[in-house]
């Protein structure tokens, strides 16, 4: 009796689990997406999106959970081709909802997949689909998965370190070679664990971070900001074919806390990373000193270590370069130019100032404002949101002191 009161107890709990689920994840495959490149070029590409109204990008949509939540991924395969899966890459997840074809299932087109997992330890980890995957993961098919603690604080794990602001570099290269119909639209038996796949040697011509390289990396603001004495993690994750030599300015005291989603035993301090491919790697990072540099990232041929592609990511600690505007009250600096979304003001106050910052389009327009405040002497930091601004060319101006005065002209992108 007791037994059969245990055996309902435990088809009432895994009912339970099952059932409830804390975060629920569409991911659309398409196998019709393009993507343009840094020299104005266009590729096709395989990738996952969000909505059926959204186009692919690469990488795919990074998944952010909270460490023990029950997640639930819905694939939905809308790509009037190959199948695809999602394999959970550095998750312990058991073998049915692991991704990989032929030892759980695969999505064909205009199929629903469902994979459901407990998000494990706190970390860093990838998705990519699993069908032909030296294909499918080249074609675009990967994203970024981070895993918060239970609390979903800024905090490497329980009890690890705390930050206060994050950023993600996930590396990886293109071939256009491989990015024609001739490669992609290859024959997909996934009852198959060996595809013969003609494909062209792998000589990538893209290096991408974030799926973006040389100048896109710049245009879309993919950089460190921060501050003397605060604390940022990076997280490092390759789905590349190439192995990463990452290289951090030392002033930031880089220190490797985590590898593949675990706390390594002692933290390590280190300048230099090596990230291979599917590895992940969480650093800190805490400047003592105002300073302008850059982060750099080389694609290594893993058959003989060659350099093959470098890209920079900017680093910005503190006041940088020199001020765009100066007088006895106040010194001003405006960055980053071009913005996207987001601009920053630091101020100086030398002298206690009524300060009013006004952005003005080129006809001398008034679009937006940081209304007037009275400043005692000290340094500011001001974060102005410009999301509703249109792309073009502005002028920062600030009325100080009776007199408008114009600071610099700036560009939204
Ligand atoms: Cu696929």
């Amino acid at each position: 009796m007791r037994k059969i009161v245990i055996f309902f107890l435990l088809i009432l709990l895994e009912l339970h689990s099952v059932a409830q689920i804390d975060q629920s994840i569409l991911l659309i495959a398409r196998n019709s997406g393009t993507k343009q490149l840094a020299d104005s070029s266009n590729i096709r590409i395989f990738g996952f999106a969000n909505s059926l109204s959204s186009q692919p990008n690469v990488p795919g949509p990074t998944l952010t959970m909270n460490e023990g939540d029950s997640i639930k991924i819905h694939l939905w395969n809308v790509s009037q081709g190959a199948p695809h899966t999602i394999h959970l890459h550095g998750l312990d997840v058991d073998q049915q909802n692991d991704g990989v074809p032929h030892l759980s299932f695969d999505v064909a087109h205009q199929d629903h997949g469902f994979y459901y997992f407990k998000a494990p330890h706190a970390g860093t980890y990838l998705y990519h689909c699993h069908v032909a995957s030296t294909v499918h993961v080249q074609a675009g098919m990967y994203g970024l998965i981070i895993v918060k603690p239970p609390d979903g604080s800024n905090t490497t794990w329980s009890g690890g370190y705390s930050f206060d602001t994050e950023l993600s570099l996930f590396m990886s290269e293109i071939d256009t070679t491989w990015h024609t119909d001739s490669v992609l639209l290859h024959p997909h038996d996934t009852s198959m664990t060996v595809h013969i796949v003609s494909i062209p040697d792998y000589n990538p011509q893209f290096f991408l971070v974030n799926g973006y390289s040389d100048q896109q990396i710049i245009e879309n603001q993919i950089e460190l900001n921060t501050d003397q004495n605060k604390i940022s993690y990076l997280r490092l994750a390759n789905i590349g074919y190439y192995g990463n030599r990452v290289i951090i300015p030392s002033q930031l005291n880089a220190r490797i806390v985590s590898s593949d989603g675990r706390p390594l035993p002692q933290l390590e301090y280190s300048d230099t990373i090596y990230v291979y491919p599917g590895e992940r790697y969480g650093v800190i990072v805490d400047p003592q000193s105002d300073f302008s540099d850059s982060i750099r990232i080389e694609y290594l041929n893993m058959n003989n270590l060659l350099v093959k592609g470098v890209e920079k990511v900017a680093v910005n600690v503190g006041v940088v370069g020199l001020p765009d505007f100066e007088n006895k009250h106040i010194t001003i600096q405006v960055f980053p130019n071009p913005f996207k979304d987001r601009l920053y003001i630091k101020m100086i106050i030398n002298k206690s100032s009524k300060v009013q910052i006004n952005i003005k389009d080129v006809n001398g327009k008034l679009v937006q404002q940081v209304a007037e405040k009275k400043y005692t002497p000290g340094e500011y930091k001001l974060s102005i949101e410009n999301n509703a601004l249109i792309k073009g060319t502005y002028f920062i101006t600030v009325f100080t002191n009776k007199k408008e005065l114009i600071i610099k002209k700036i560009i939204k992108q």
